[in-house]
């Protein structure tokens, strides 16, 4: 079984998270996706609107994913991808050579960002 995993807060969730996890599926047949923490987000200087127990729910629902992880630091995604034994890292090309050094236990792939989406974007367009 091919596992892929991939990581971020997805809070508000939008068509640009469907389509990364759409596309993060179809590279192998079992996703898990490492949800920020609302620690880890603070450190991020992200603030989300729902909490990480609401995001999780809401992610679990999403049938491209398999399984909710925490995200909770900088320094677990080589531990989750050994102790997972994940085949396949994936995350939006804004992300794009930050997490080169997990080739060394995974491939690693950067996929085009959904554009005109974001979840800055929708909070700013609904404040009006
Ligand atoms: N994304 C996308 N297109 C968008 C918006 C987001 O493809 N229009 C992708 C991002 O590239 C990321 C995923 O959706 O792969 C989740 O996005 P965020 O929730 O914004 O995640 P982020 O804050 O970038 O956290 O350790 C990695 C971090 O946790 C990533």
């Amino acid at each position: 079984m091919k596992k892929v995993i991939t990581y971020g807060t997805y809070d508000l969730l939008h068509v640009g998270h469907i389509n990364l996890l759409r596309r993060a599926k179809e590279l192998g047949d079992y996703l898990i996706v490492g949800l920020s923490t609302d620690e880890f987000n603070a450190g991020k200087h992200k603030q989300a609107y729902y909490s990480y127990e609401d995001r999780k729910v809401i992610l679990e629902a999403v049938k491209y994913v398999d399984e909710v992880i925490p995200e909770e630091n900088w320094e677990q995604k080589i531990d989750d991808v050994v102790k997972n034994n994940v085949d396949v890292f994936v995350m939006g090309d804004d992300w794009k050579g930050k997490f080169d050094f997990l080739k060394d236990y995974c491939e690693v792939v950067y996929l085009p960002r959904t554009v005109g989406v974001s979840t800055t974007k929708t909070k700013t367009d609904l404040h009006g």
